[in-house]
Parts: C-alpha cells; sequence; structure tokens
C-alpha cells in the first residue's frame, strides 16, 4: 500500500468514528437510525471530506470546524448514493461492498435515509460549533445548498438520467459531470477558504474544477477497467446502459491523459503554498492513481 493509501485509509478510520457520534441521539424510529448507522458504517474513502480538511488545514482552519463542515459534506455525498442506488435510479444491489440501503432495509427506509441525511448536513453547518459568525455558517449552507441542488448534484443526476436515451455532445457531457459529480468537490475544496474567511476563493474555485473533472474521468476509467472486488460494486455498467462519457468521447487513452493534465492543472495551482501543500498534492495525485 503506497503512503499516501495508508494515511486515507486511517483517516477515513478516525473520521467515521466522528461521523457516526453526529448522528441523533434521540430518535423515534430504531429502523431509520439503524439504517442511517449501516449506510454510514459500510464506508468509502471520505475523499470529499479529507479535501477539505487538508485544505483547511493549509490555511489554518480550526480542526474542529473543518471536521463539521466536512461531515455536512459526506452526509450529502452519502444521501445520494443511498439515492441513486434505488431502483428508480440506478438500480443497484452492491455499494461499498456491502448491500445497497435499500436492499438491506427497504426502499421507503433508504428514500428517508437519504432526506434524513441532507436535513442533518444543514443542522450541522448551522450549529454555532461550525463557526461563531453566522454570516459564515449562512455561506457555507448557501453554498452546499447549491452544490447539491438543482444548480448542482440533483441537476447532474437528472441530465445523466436522460442521457441514457440521448446522445450528448462533449458540451452536455462536461456541464452533466460538472453539476453531478463538481460540484460537491467544489463545496470540499471552498468550505476550508471560507472557515477561514478568505477574501478570494479562486485559486480553490479553479483547484475543484480540475480536480472534480479528473475525479470523474477516473471513475469512467475504473467503469471500465475497475475490478469489482476492490471497488464494491458493480463495474462495466457504463457500456452495458450505452451512457455517454468522456472515456466514450476521448477514448481510453485520450482520457487517461486529459486527467493526468487535470492533476497537473491543480497542482500547479497549489505551488505558492510550498511546503504546507505537500500533503494536499499526495492527495491529489491519488485521486487519478487510485484502484477503488
Ligand atoms: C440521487 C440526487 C442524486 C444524485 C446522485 C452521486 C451520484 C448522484 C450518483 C452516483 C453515481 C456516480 C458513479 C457518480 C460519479 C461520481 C461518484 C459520486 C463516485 C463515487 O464517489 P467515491 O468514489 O465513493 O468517492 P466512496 O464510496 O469512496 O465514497
Amino acid at each position: 500500500m503506497q503512503k499516501i493509501e495508508k494515511f486515507i485509509f486511517s483517516f477515513a478510520k478516525k473520521f467515521d468514528d466522528y461521523f457516526l457520534k453526529l448522528l441523533p441521539t434521540k430518535f423515534y424510529s430504531p429502523k431509520l437510525h439503524n439504517a442511517m448507522r449501516y449506510s454510514i458504517s459500510v464506508g468509502g474513502k471520505r475523499l470529499r471530506p479529507l479535501f477539505l480538511i487538508e485544505i483547511s488545514k493549509m490555511l489554518g482552519v480550526n480542526k474542529r470546524m473543518a471536521m463539521r463542515a466536512a461531515a455536512a459534506i459526506e452526509l450529502i455525498h452519502c444521501y445520494s448514493l443511498v439515492h441513486d442506488d434505488l431502483p428508480a435510479m440506478d438500480d443497484d444491489d452492491l455499494r461499498r461492498g456491502h448491500k445497497t440501503c435499500h436492499k438491506k432495509f427497504d426502499d421507503a427506509t433508504a428514500i428517508l435515509v437519504g432526506d434524513a441525511f441532507q436535513s442533518l448536513a444543514f443542522e450541522i453547518l448551522s450549529d454555532k460549533k461550525t463557526h461563531p459568525k453566522p454570516e459564515v455558517r449562512c455561506n457555507l449552507i448557501n453554498h452546499l445548498s447549491v452544490a447539491a441542488g438543482a444548480s448542482g448534484m440533483v441537476g447532474g443526476q437528472m441530465l445523466d438520467l436522460v442521457a441514457e436515451k440521448k446522445k450528448l455532445s462533449l458540451n452536455e457531457i462536461l456541464l452533466l459531470q460538472k453539476l453531478k459529480t463538481g460540484e460537491l468537490f467544489r463545496f470540499s475544496c471552498i468550505a476550508g477558504p471560507i472557515l477561514s474567511e478568505l477574501k478570494n476563493i479562486k485559486t480553490f474555485v479553479n483547484f475543484s474544477k480540475n480536480l472534480g473533472l479528473a475525479f470523474q474521468i477516473k471513475d469512467d476509467l475504473l467503469d471500465i477497467e475497475g475490478d469489482e472486488k476492490k471497488m464494491g460494486k458493480k463495474t462495466k455498467k457504463d457500456l452495458t446502459r450505452g451512457k455517454e462519457t468522456l472515456v466514450k468521447l476521448y477514448g481510453v487513452e485520450n482520457a487517461r491523459r486529459k486527467s493526468e493534465k487535470l492533476i497537473k492543472n491543480s497542482i500547479k495551482l497549489l505551488e505558492p503554498f510550498g511546503l504546507k501543500a505537500r500533503r494536499l498534492i499526495d492527495l491529489t495525485n491519488f485521486v487519478i492513481s487510485r484502484n477503488k
């Protein structure tokens, strides 16, 4: 295992302990509570929280505040996966190497788990523990709502559903990916700058644009070349569903080269931070070297 993989693995373990403690202690339905715990406990790489935390560290943000924002973005990501796996969407039995939430419980419970995760994300951000200044909390809430909603991830998911029956142009695919995947990465990359009350967050927005697209290309490549066991989910789905992806459009080798270029661009943007960006650079490289 590479050094960065070990680091990601140990971060995910620590993060998950903390993450589970953020679930409501007062609950009325043990079934819903168990399904929420289950969907979090099956793990995941926790890359969105990790980018958020590493950028925050680089900017000197208080760790507890960064952890709370990291939990909020991961909750939105987890909700999207639970809903995406439902029969009406991608219809999957396996996620992160375990039964999907609706297979373990039922469809209605999975819908409610996603809904509860989404509300909890905003409950966490709106709490004073996330930042003492209301305007900073409001700014985080605003950015996460846009990233998750109709002009962000949900909008991208809708375009993706339509794309199964329609041929898309390069620009249409780029827009779909930017919304569906890129917007959550955008939040991960700007939450630290917002928490540190940085005036100009443009570098981090640009960093996230390159990163998000590289992540998506790698995701598409893994769908073609990845090992189902390692990935803990079904592969070759884009192909069987006739989905338009950047890899289909560019071809495997060109897509790989494009993702390498995007990662180079992201890393270049970190130059002004010198040695402080070391870990973040390793993490950025991992986005395209990963095998799951
Ligand atoms: C249902 C509103 C709604 C949105 C769904 C996230 C999503 C949108 C669909 C999932 C399908 C997919 C493959 C999206 C592309 C990128 C992505 C989110 C990959 C999975 O993220 P990882 O690799 O997963 O970070 P882990 O399990 O490590 O957290």
